[in-house]
């Protein structure tokens, strides 16, 4: 993509409005809009990383066994006087009328819908076990939107749902999404800590949140300090292991009661990227979901559902990853893989060796941002680490004469200058 063809409006002051980095950077690197209170446009810069974050998700999904359906963020409100949650929901669920006068609600959670699908065609214990998800839009009129998408109104969820027949198969499959979040966060570049929690409005006897540390966190929590080394990388430990450590939501943590030792336990604020709950029956007894067992008769069908918050996740994304400059992208979600920066628009070497770069990474599949356009040489520097793609190559006159450029990594701030050869190989990462 060339920048001058391309849509960034980027913002040189720091927004007014925003309190926390994440979303000052979203606002400054032209990625988000606000529309309206906690609505938000995602302009293209934005948009490739939703799109990259949600194609991770789903990619860890389909391999986990799980399987993609879409349902309508606007739905009819007979299921949800069914469950009982028309009434239990209360303000946060938007309500309105069509010009039938037919009630609708959007969608805030999809249990009741997906209920219905599953109990309208699947009437045996063979189908399962079953593990539905979708990626949709939701929205919940929160009280208190803020902080750009991280606390938005109208933001992106993958909500799965899956059906059992015994609660020990529903607990089965719960510990497998368990740790199959925490490849989807490590694939992410982040990690989390899941945290035991209380389960809300959705409900079920078993939940944990899955917290990534940030200061601006809007969640308090406890840890054994164990955590610490796993997110510094000096420790791996499998899910399984994870899982007996101690890690508590504020609301269930009981110093009293805390089996961690004062000095091994940490206090630390976090984002919620990932919500996960052991449902048991709450919905399929409200519903009455039941499917024919191996002897004949009919067994009422256990539930676990399981949320991330896609929309917050690229928020937590940029919490974990900016320094005083701008966003710092790790590979797998930037928008963009390198930047180019001509430094002499115009300039016949300049532009020939830029255009050869251009071309030969989007012919390898390698996306890149060319910033083409006439602005300054320290402008051009300061958006380009703004806007935080890992790897920028920069084209100037002399070092075009001596057939040179300068490749930078965003993250660490190294530049090394070197043939154009050379340089293509290292922001491939094949050297
Ligand atoms: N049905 C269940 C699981 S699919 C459910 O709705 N869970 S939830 O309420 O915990 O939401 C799932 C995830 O959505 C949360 O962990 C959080 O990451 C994200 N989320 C919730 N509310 C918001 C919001 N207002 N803005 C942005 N993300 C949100």
């Amino acid at each position: 993509m060339k920048l001058s063809r391309y849509f960034l409006p980027l913002i040189r002051e720091n927004p007014s409005e925003a309190q926390i980095a994440s979303h000052r950077l979203m606002l400054r690197a032209g990625m988000i809009r606000q529309e309206a209170a906690g609505i938000y446009s995602w302009l293209p810069l934005g948009l490739r990383v939703l799109d990259n974050i949600e194609r991770i998700v789903a990619e860890e999904l389909d391999k986990a066994g799980c399987v993609r359906v879409l349902m309508p963020t606007l739905q009819p409100t007979e299921l949800w006087k069914e469950s009982g949650r028309y009434d239990a929901m209360g303000k946060e669920m938007l309500r309105f009328k069509d010009r039938s006068e037919r009630e609708l609600l959007y969608s805030p959670t999809c249990e009741e819908m997906i209920i219905d699908i599953f109990r309208s065609s699947v009437k045996s214990y063979k189908a399962l076990p079953l593990n539905l998800y979708q990626i949709q839009w939701k929205f919940r009129d929160e009280v208190r939107p803020r902080f750009g998408i991280m606390r938005g109104r109208e933001f992106l969820m993958k909500d799965g749902y899956s059906f059992h027949i015994s609660l020990d198969d529903a607990k089965r499959e719960y510990s497998k999404m368990y740790d199959v979040y925490h490849r989807i966060f490590a694939r992410l570049g982040l990690v989390a800590i899941a945290v035991n929690a209380d389960s809300g409005a959705i409900g079920g006897s078993l939940s944990h949140e899955f917290q990534v540390i940030a200061e601006t966190g809007e969640s308090a929590l406890y840890y054994d300090k164990t955590f610490d080394d796993i997110r510094a990388g000096k420790m791996q430990m499998s899910g399984e292991d994870m899982r007996r450590l101690y890690a508590a939501a504020d609301e269930l943590h009981v110093p009293d009661k805390c089996p961690v030792a004062k000095e091994n336990l940490r206090e630390a604020r976090g984002i919620e990227v990932g919500h996960i709950f052991l449902l048991g029956r709450k919905y399929t007894d409200a519903m009455k979901v039941d499917v024919n067992g191996p002897d004949g008769n009919s067994v009422r069908v256990e539930m676990g559902t399981y949320g991330i918050g896609v929309s917050r996740l690229a928020g937590a994304i940029i919490e974990a990853g900016h320094d005083e400059n701008g966003i710092v992208w790790p590979e797998a979600v930037a928008p963009f893989k390198v930047g180019i920066i001509n430094l002499r628009p115009g300039d016949a070497k300049c532009d020939a060796i830029c255009q050869q770069l251009y071309d030969t990474l989007q012919g390898q599949g390698v996306e890149v941002l060319y910033d083409d356009t006439d602005e300054r040489a320290g402008a051009k520097f300061a958006s380009m680490d703004l806007i935080g793609l890992p790897w920028q190559v920069v084209v100037g006159p002399k070092g075009a004469e001596k057939g040179v450029l300068e490749v930078k990594n965003r993250k660490s701030g190294e530049k090394k200058e070197m043939s154009l050869e050379a340089a293509l190989k290292t922001v491939k990462g094949t050297e």
